[in-house]
């Protein structure tokens, strides 16, 4: 049971003992809260193993088994855990143990949250609040009794039903909750504290009548009725899409500020990242609103995919994140343009996730080691975990997916269960053979497809051969084919019309012929993004531009203008002085007078992102990737000036458009804004628009346009800001994120500066991600500098936390672990501040684990 032994997916064991029931009490105190626990537990299976039960920074009051009081000498208590030898195959259990919540900065098991009490117990914080056998696997039926002040928390909430509640002696107050459910520990849930609500209803599919409750730090009630609305929106997409209705009578959100992920899940009781609950058009930014819709269906899509439906071990982490993103994923699509929501998927995919895969952390979906779970809320997990399954939503159509889902349910409600059940369900419910699909979940690293093409002007036979590889090169023994879906288009050269194909490659290499082309057709590959994967396909100049204007599929338009500006990025890298063709200037000049949906133009016209573009280089010189970015800019800047002007102008003086109209109207705006900023007198341009400004998203582009071209007034014009929403906690994060985005000289001046703000909170993980991970990911060009000080930066930063908050400080650590990506300069850059942080004396396991990987 040591602390950093890592755990193997092989090993798993069925649990020795179970536990039906639980029943807390909480008596919440600041540094010394009392946490009683009384549960009913039994021995699985034979033998006489003792009763093993996992706990952390936890203080043992009293251990009771059945009326019998135990002694010290009756028990072995460890840092990690408490060992009881017992003898009965059926017994109570009773345990008290006492809890700090104000000193956990951690932010997992119970803490505070300003001036509220809040619970996070994924994946493994419970065995922070008592001992208990903390795996997914262990179900229990929860009841729950919080007392507290009741002056200071007139609310106290947690899972499932309110049962009882009533009056104690010294101003304080009880409440009581049962959970019908039986659930894993790291879906449980407590908050506590004084909250302004915003109540509603929604009545189910099934009749069920559900009341509805947002609980927001006081004077936010307006800023929840965007959250309200996406829930209910999520709801009836749910009843609609898979016929999954809500099961209890009260569904509850509390937006917490200290959070160190989006949102959790937790049975009845969601806690949220207030980032993802709270907004208005004055505060919050048209992405904001997307992402709250988006997290807030996430955590509501979960209440199946994931609570009813759980994980047998988090190994099987997938099984309901995966599936979990899709759904959510899918919802956004319904909801918003379904191509710009797709084109979003796709770019955090390559320029994220696919770093990872190809990195020291790399790991299957479905990983099969791992030290500190934490460490493994990945983008792999979640984001190629949603992608594969999305690939079988494409090998079975909508229908034969919902039947599998039907039937997944069918078997396995109120189970913990694996990624292999899921994908059996699928199979068996459209009878398709998914067997060798299934590599998808043990084989880690983006596979690339090389493809190559040729036609036959006698036989007017045109011919498509597709291979797989890995990243090595080829595939190896233990890297096997994949069955891999990819969506065509074959667009006739002279008519346009396009003919569409579900291609399955299943082997190393396959071929299909297409006859009765009168021409080569051009060829609209992996439409949709039907596949994870990279691709090889050297497809002409030419080819690209007609796909960007003639392809049926909104995303390969989109992709088709991306690779052809990567195609000169990787020029101008590798040749600082190469001249661009006028031809692009010719082709986005057309993309921006299409009559397209604005949202998509936008995306269209913006730029492959740094991290997009490293993964396609290797060893890039992030410094000449910078200019390489700039000079592609300012080339289209110049060259397009009056028709970007024009369409900048045309959007601003657009009025009478629906709301999504105008969220696209605003895209396309601020993307021809930051081209224009970027040529010389753009001063008053961005200062005219920030005046104006009646909304975030322009103000933040303005704010952004001036930090990144480094304009004169961004002093002035972020004083301003800052006068104007200083007591904003959320705003004030864009206001440092802005800030670490300055392209100027004396930025670590100015990092150091920031960092000494009275708002600094670096035990805030949203305002630590805004200040440092800002840096880190929006000021490329300081972070990667050549004196190595932008990674010296990120390591004192990383120094800090890890004793800190260690899951915020692993997360930070990325880019540093990725340096093999960067040319050899920067990575004995990197190495040497790596080095540093693994001789730390106290470094955290998240840490270690990277760590590790990296140096070893
Ligand atoms: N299950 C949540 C994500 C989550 C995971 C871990 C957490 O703390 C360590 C918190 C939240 C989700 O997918 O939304
Ligand atoms: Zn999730």
């Amino acid at each position: 049971m040591s602390e950093f032994t890592p755990r193997y997916l092989a090993d798993y064991q069925v649990s020795a003992f179970t536990i039906a029931t639980i029943d807390l009490t909480f008596e919440l105190d600041d540094t010394a809260t009392k946490v009683t626990s009384v549960m009913s537990v039994k021995r699985q299976g034979s033998g006489n193993k003792p009763l093993i039960l996992d706990g952390e920074h936890l203080i043992l009051l009293s251990v009771k088994v059945d009326d019998r009081l135990l002694s010290a000498n009756d028990y072995y208590l460890s840092d990690t855990g408490l060992e009881i030898p017992v003898q009965s195959d059926e017994f109570v259990l009773t345990i008290i143990t006492e809890i700090n919540p104000r000193d956990n900065t951690a932010l997992e098991g119970l803490f505070k949250s300003g001036d509220a009490f809040c619970s996070q117990c994924e994946a493994e914080g419970f065995r922070r609040i008592t001992y208990y056998l903390d795996r997914p696997d262990v179900m229990a039926v929860f009841t729950s009794k919080v007392i507290a002040d009741k002056g200071k928390y007139p609310y106290l909430l947690s899972n499932g039903n309110k049962i009882a509640s009533g009056e104690l002696d010294n101003g304080k107050h009880f409440v009581q909750w049962h959970d019908p459910f039986p659930k894993p520990c790291y879906l449980f849930a407590l908050v506590a504290g004084d909250f302004d609500l915003l109540q509603d209803s929604y009545v189910t599919s099934e009749n069920r009548e559900v009341v509805l409750e947002i609980f927001v730090d006081k004077g936010n009630l307006a800023k929840a009725e965007h959250a309200m609305a996406s829930l209910k929106h999520a709801m009836a997409w749910d009843e609609e899409t898979f016929s999954l209705a809500y099961d209890l009578d009260i569904y509850m959100i509390v937006a917490v500020d200290f959070f160190n992920m989006g949102a959790m899940e937790n049975k009845g009781l969601n806690v949220f990242n207030s980032k993802y609950v709270l907004a208005d058009t004055e505060s919050a930014t048209d992405v904001d609103y997307y992402n709250i819709e988006a997290v807030i269906a996430h955590e509501y899509f979960h209440n199946w995919t994931g609570n009813r439906v759980t994980c047998r071990d988090w190994f099987q982490l997938s099984l309901k994140e995966g599936l979990t993103v899709f759904r959510d994923q899918q919802f956004s699509g319904d909801m918003n343009s379904k191509t710009v929501s797709r084109i979003q998927n796709v770019r955090i995919l390559r320029s994220q996730q696919f770093a990872e895969d190809a990195g020291p952390m790399a790991h299957p979906i479905r990983p099969e080691k791992v030290m500190e779970m934490n460490n493994f809320y990945t983008l792999t997990v979640y984001e190629k975990g949603s992608e594969v399954i999305r690939m079988i939503h494409t090998l079975l159509g909508a229908e034969g997916f919902a039947k599998g889902m039907a039937l997944y349910f069918e078997r396995f409600d109120g189970m913990a269960v694996t990624c292999d059940d899921f994908v059996n369900a699928m199979a068996d419910a459209s009878g398709t053979d998914l067997n060798q699909f299934k590599r998808w979940y043990s084989q880690s690293g983006t596979p690339y497809l090389k493809v190559r093409e040729s036609f036959d002007p006698q036989t007017n036979v045109y011919r498509l051969t597709i291979s797989q590889h890995n990243q090595a090169g080829d595939l190896s023994e233990t890297q096997r084919c994949l069955h891999i879906p990819v969506k065509i288009e074959l667009i006739d050269a002279d008519s346009g019309i396009g003919q569409q194909q579900l291609l399955e490659l299943t082997e190393a290499e396959q071929s299909w012929s297409f006859e009765h082309y009168q021409a080569k057709p051009v060829v609209a590959f992996l439409e949709d993004f039907s596949a994870p994967v990279k691709v090889d396909f050297e497809q002409t100049d030419l080819a690209l531009e007609v796909l960007m204007l003639a392809a049926s599929d909104g995303f390969c338009r989109w992709d088709a203008g991306q690779k052809l500006l990567s195609r000169y990025l990787h020029k101008l890298v590798l040749e600082p002085g190469y001249e661009l063709p006028a031809s692009l200037n010719t082709i986005f000049n057309k993309i921006l007078q299409q009559d397209s949906d604005p949202a998509f133009t936008a995306e269209q016209l913006t730029l492959p992102a740094f991290g997009e573009v490293v993964d396609q280089i290797h060893q890039v010189d992030p410094l000449a990737l910078v200019t390489a970015l700039k000079t592609l800019k300012t080339f289209l800047a110049e060259g397009l000036q009056e028709q970007l002007a024009a369409c900048y102008q045309n959007c601003r003086e657009k009025t009478d458009l629906s709301h999504q109209q105008a969220i696209g109207n605003r895209a396309l705006k601020n993307t021809c804004l930051s081209y224009l900023a970027v040529l010389p007198g753009a001063d008053a341009m961005v200062a005219a628009q920030l005046g104006n400004a009646a909304n975030m998203t322009d103000t933040l582009a303005a704010l952004n346009a001036s930090a990144v071209n480094n304009l004169a007034a961004f002093d002035r014009q972020m004083s301003a800001f800052e006068s104007k929403w200083h007591d904003t906690s959320l705003v004030m994060d864009k206001w440092f994120t802005i800030n670490a985005g300055l392209n100027s000289e004396d930025i670590f001046e100015r990092l150091a500066a920031l960092l000494e703000h009275p708002l600094f909170c670096i035990k805030n993980p949203n305002r630590a991600r805004a200040l440092i991970g800002a840096f880190v990911s929006a000021n490329p060009q300081y972070f990667h500098c050549q004196t190595g000080r932008g990674y010296q930066f990120l390591a004192e930063q990383i120094k800090r936390l890890n004793e800190i908050n260690p899951q915020v400080a692993s997360r930070l650590i990325t880019p540093l672990i990725q340096y093999k990506e960067y040319d050899l300069l920067r990575q004995q850059l990197m190495l040497e501040q790596l080095k540093g942080l693994r001789a730390l004396p106290q470094l955290s396991k998240d840490l270690l684990e990277k760590l590790d990987a990296t140096l070893n």
